[in-house]
């Protein structure tokens, strides 16, 4: 039996934070009905297209293990059977621009008075405050949560990071508070309402930069780079390129090949308890000693100058190398691995990191598995749903309606072009 077998969740997410959630929750065995928008569906369905007139990538990846049912919401059919969903779900997931909901006549009131039991979880990109009607898309997301702000170098502009720590990292926010509240309703038999806001989700994740503005009040970030090269810290926390965000000095050095491979990197840290083992590796063993190196705090001023001295040997090396010499010996230390690494690593195959799905339309293709192992209910991937694929089947077996009465629904327009 899966963890959350029996869970039923109306899906009204679209792009990306809101079914980053609902596919979770459905990996972890939630009933996941995804409605849709008659003759449209999500509209990743098309963006992005490799092969024309099939799901995107960017739509099936984000949609697995789901059923999908089309449904205007608007006509007053739609709007019965949507009431029925109501009823039926245990959870309504949505992340449509903020009043959206409201104007469909489906608001937390309404959701309450059909069924008190119901979580209503939502996606925004701000909370209550200035800015709650503002529709926003990830890259929005990371620059007002303050990831944008502490990312890039120092003497170049905010820059945005590949992870997307706005729709998917708010999505994960969710699906935690979604849990959450099935937990409570188990002890009060009420459901609630469940928000995640994007900005709040980035600055969650970007709590050590918080850390930093309220150190940099007491005097400079000896940690930063910046420091080390005696470039005055201004009144905001700065950008740090690729300085360890903590207490152990970190940089990206390069390795063998970096002249013509983009990644031929390695993250490697100095990590105090290691600071003799690295003075030999590199060379430098009259570092162990010298009152200038052999402490950390001693070395704060001269780390620009450590890294480097690190870089001339790491540079005779690939990453892998440098990797298999600094691990033996509890260095961190990790190699800059690139998307088509990763998705020819055997490892990530077998633990179901990396799965290869099979697709009616598209065939074969590589997406990310379930990124929490649960011993007990471990999650197996299965294919997103074609657009409506589910809806016969959703209205009889899970709404119930008689055969007569899905004749007049789909009469009714309701489903689509009748
Ligand atoms: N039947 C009928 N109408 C439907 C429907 C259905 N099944 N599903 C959706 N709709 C309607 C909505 O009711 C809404 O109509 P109104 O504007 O008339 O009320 C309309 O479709 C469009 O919804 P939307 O405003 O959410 O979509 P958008 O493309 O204009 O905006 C986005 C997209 C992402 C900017 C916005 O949804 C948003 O800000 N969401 C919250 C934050 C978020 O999740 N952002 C991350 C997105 S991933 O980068």
């Amino acid at each position: 039996m899966k963890a959350l077998e029996g869970v039923r969740i109306l899906d009204f997410t679209h792009v990306q934070s809101g079914p980053t959630c609902t596919q979770l929750l459905a990996w972890f065995g939630a009933d996941c009905i995804k409605v849709e928008r008659p003759g449209v569906g999500d509209a990743t369905r098309g963006q992005l297209r490799d092969i024309p007139d099939v799901d995107s990538l960017y739509f099936t990846m984000l949609n697995h293990n789901k059923r999908s049912i089309t449904l205007n919401t608007k006509n007053e059919t739609g709007k019965s059977v949507l009431e029925r969903l109501v009823k039926t779900c245990d959870v309504l997931v949505e992340n449509f621009a903020p009043g959206a909901l409201d104007r469909m006549g489906f608001g937390w009131e309404r959701i309450q008075e059909l069924n008190p039991r119901m979580i209503m979880a939502s996606v925004k990109g701000f909370g209550p405050g200035p800015y709650e009607d503002c529709k926003v898309y990830e890259n929005v997301a990371q620059c007002t949560g303050g990831a944008a702000s502490t990312t890039g170098f120092l003497d170049g502009p905010p820059t945005v990071t590949g992870a997307q720590v706005g729709d998917s990292g708010t999505g994960l926010h969710l699906a935690l508070g979604i849990v959450t509240a099935l937990y409570h309703r188990e002890k009060t038999g009420r459901g609630q309402r469940v928000l995640a806001a994007m900005q709040d989700g980035v600055l969650n994740l970007c709590r050590v930069k918080l850390r930093d503005q309220q150190r940099l009040e007491r005097g400079p970030l000896t940690e930063y780079s910046q420091y080390g090269l005696g470039v005055p810290f201004s009144d905001a926390t700065p950008r740090a390129g690729n300085d360890s965000g903590g207490g152990q000095p970190g940089w990206i050095l390069k390795c063998k090949g970096w002249e013509t491979d983009p990644n031929a990197y390695v993250y490697f840290i100095t990590q105090a308890a290691v600071w003799q083992r690295i003075c030999d590796i590199i060379g430098k063993p009259e570092w162990k000693e010298d009152p200038g190196y052999a402490k950390p705090e001693a070395r704060l001023d001269k780390l620009n100058h450590i890294f480097e001295t690190i870089e001339g040997w790491t540079r005779t090396k690939t990453k892998f190398e440098v990797m298999d010499i600094c691990n033996p010996m509890d260095i961190p230390c990790g190699p800059i691995l690139s998307m088509k690494e990763l998705a020819e690593e055997p490892s990530l195959r077998e633990t179901g990191t990396v799965v290869e799905v099979d697709h009616p339309a598209r065939g074969k293709y590589l997406t990310v598995g379930c990124p929490i192992k649960l011993s007990e209910s471990p999650a197996e991937v299965t294919r997103s749903p074609l657009l409506g694929e589910h809806t016969t089947e959703i209205l009889s077996e899970v709404l119930g309606y008689s055969a007569a009465e899905v004749d007049d629904i789909r009469a009714s327009g309701a489903l689509g072009k009748p």
